[in-house]
């Protein structure tokens, strides 16, 4: 049985949808791979204890185990779980999966750096002065980032071409930390693109595991 470990008991500022472990999340809902939640409480610190870091041993959140085999980063988590159903990710050893693999890598070592380390300035430190004087380098890197992004995008549905991935998992995830609406408007493919993403019920699914605090089975039962 898979179980994804993810964050229950947020602070008010953190929005859920800002949580990596969405990713899994949407993973398994897309693929049809059940699963239950541990949640870890954020408030009383459980992703920093022992026990927790037995499993992902910086402490971060998300992480996965499939009975004894233990699993962590939100990208081998994405890439497990479509593999092991099968679905939403190219077979192994071929070019379609070095592409796959190239758009991976790229939303979570390209695209997010700029793009999150802009909301972590714009929107959760705002009134700091060391983020008064990042955050318009910051939103010039972003824009550079979803500009290129935004032409690849003219030809194609998805970063694969026509086909939805694990990648595309993980580039709309990133897409979440967007929060100044004025940068999507400026690439209007990416826009359409991340609209469609966030229409899929399996992600309308995944957004919805709201955390309970019961570590109970939930989800693409
Ligand atoms: N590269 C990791 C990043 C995980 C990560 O930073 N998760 C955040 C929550 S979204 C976290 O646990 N932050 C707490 C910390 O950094 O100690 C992944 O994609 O799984």
């Amino acid at each position: 049985m898979i179980t994804l470990y993810c964050a229950s008991n947020l602070p008010p500022f953190l929005k859920r949808h800002w949580v990596r472990d969405l990713r899994g999340l949407w993973a398994a809902e897309e693929c049809g791979v059940p699963y239950q939640v541990h949640w870890l409480d954020a408030g009383k610190g459980e992703a920093r204890e022992a026990t927790y870091k037995a499993i992902n041993p910086f402490g971060t959140i998300p992480a996965m185990t499939d009975d004894s085999f233990v699993l962590f980063e939100s990208a081998a988590i994405v890439s497990y779980l479509c593999d092991k159903a099968g679905r939403n990710i190219p077979v192994p050893r071929s070019k379609e999966r070095a592409l796959y693999d190239q758009w991976c890598f790229a939303a979570l070592n390209t695209v997010e750096p700029p793009v999150f380390q802009l909301m972590i300035a714009s929107a959760l430190n705002k009134d700091a002065t060391w983020a008064k004087e990042r955050a318009p380098q910051l939103r010039e890197a972003a824009i550079g980032r979803l500009s290129a992004l935004d032409r690849v995008l003219t030809d194609r549905a998805f970063l694969l071409g026509d086909t939805f991935s694990g990648a595309d998992i993980l580039m709309g995830q990133v897409l979440n930390f967007i929060v100044d609406g004025s940068l999507l408007d400026a690439v209007p493919c990416v826009k359409a693109y991340y609209a469609g993403l966030k229409l899929r019920p399996a992600y309308v699914r995944a957004l919805a595991v709201q955390p309970s605090g019961k570590n109970a089975a939930v989800g693409a039962q």
